[in-house]
């Protein structure tokens, strides 16, 4: 990608494509387009085709996306599906037609078989049976995936795809409904230090295993596919390595400085007991993480205390 090249981030607000923004800005990106949910309805092929015939992008990063934690995903079925399928390919079909030189379609770890072999490859994609508490969001994706293979087998499109694992940092959604496992976690261990609470609840058995990418270095990671990536196969972002739920919440608590005791609550779902990408296909083109969980958790926190709380 030139400095001066036209660039579109689809989903600039959210947690990827903010962190997107900045890493472009960073590269010294001059003609980056963004626009609100206000502005455009990404669900409405009609304004998604106008967007894309005025800015007409070289570069489009799809990072526009419905999402949610484990919860979210088991109680709105319908948006997870729906709205994801009807958004991408409405920008797919939107980019096709202006000759974009370069699409790339986010995915999700969630794609995989519930039961694949850990560290999970990029070839066992639709090899199982799908984790039933985000089933609905991972045939969004498939879908997603699909839909660009499927254009440049016919159409000659240069869409690639990418799929990260468990992502978090700054501009991430700390609502303890509907978001991920880490933002909640920070949110409730630092309500339960300034409230001087004795106990933090935390969802699940503690047992299921993640891996957790910072934001940033999956931008990071996103600006490198772009500049080195050409294939219609799916590729792993990750760090390589996972943690368990219930170390994760040590960690956070440790960070937040939090002394009082952590209950699990066995009512709620565990999801998929683990999901470590295998990410040599990455490692080999030169691409490695840069930043640690603790350090990651630790500047997170101070986004939130300095941004959420304020
Ligand atoms: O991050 P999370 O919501 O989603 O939950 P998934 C990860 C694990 O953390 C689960 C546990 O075992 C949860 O039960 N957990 C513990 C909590 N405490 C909490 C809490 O307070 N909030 C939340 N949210 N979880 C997502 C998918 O699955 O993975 C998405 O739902 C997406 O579709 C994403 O694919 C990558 O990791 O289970």
């Amino acid at each position: 990608m030139n400095q001066h090249a036209r660039i579109y981030v689809a989903g600039h607000r959210g947690l990827v494509g903010s962190a997107i923004c900045r890493k472009l800005r960073s590269l010294g990106h001059d003609n980056i387009s963004t626009r609100s949910r206000g502005e455009v309805d990404l669900r409405d092929q009609a304004a998604v085709n106008q967007l894309f015939s005025e800015l007409k992008p070289d570069y489009v990063f799809m990072a526009a996306a419905k999402v949610g934690g484990i919860l979210a995903n088991d109680k709105y079925p319908a948006e997870f599906l729906g709205e994801n399928l009807q958004i991408q390919t409405n920008i797919i079909e939107a980019a096709h037609r202006v000759d974009t030189k370069k699409f790339l379609f986010l995915g999700s770890s969630c794609i995989y078989p519930k039961f694949a072999e850990q560290p999970i490859r990029e070839d066992s994609l639709l090899t199982g049976a799908l984790e039933p508490t985000n089933e609905w969001y991972a045939i969004a994706k498939i879908a997603g995936i699909k839909m660009c293979q499927a254009y440049r087998k016919q159409f000659g499109f240069n869409a690639i795809s990418a799929m990260p694992t468990n992502l978090y940092g700054p501009g991430d959604n700390f609502d303890l409904h509907s978001s991920h496992v880490l933002p909640a976690l920070l949110r409730k261990f630092h309500t339960a230090k300034v409230e001087e609470q004795s106990e933090v609840v935390v969802w699940g058995s503690g047992k299921p295993r993640r891996e957790f990418l910072h934001a940033d270095d999956l931008a990071d990671a996103l600006c490198f596919l772009m500049d080195h990536y050409d294939s219609p196969e799916i590729i792993n972002v990750g760090v390589g390595s996972d943690v368990t739920i219930a170390q994760l919440a040590e960690l956070i608590g440790s960070v937040v400085g939090y002394s009082g005791s952590i209950v699990f609550d066995q009512t709620k779902p565990d999801g998929t007991p683990r999901k470590l990408l295998d990410v040599s296909k990455l490692t080999q083109l030169g691409w490695k993480p840069k930043i640690s969980l603790e350090a990651g958790i630790r500047s997170t926190y101070q986004w939130y205390l300095e941004t959420v709380k304020s």
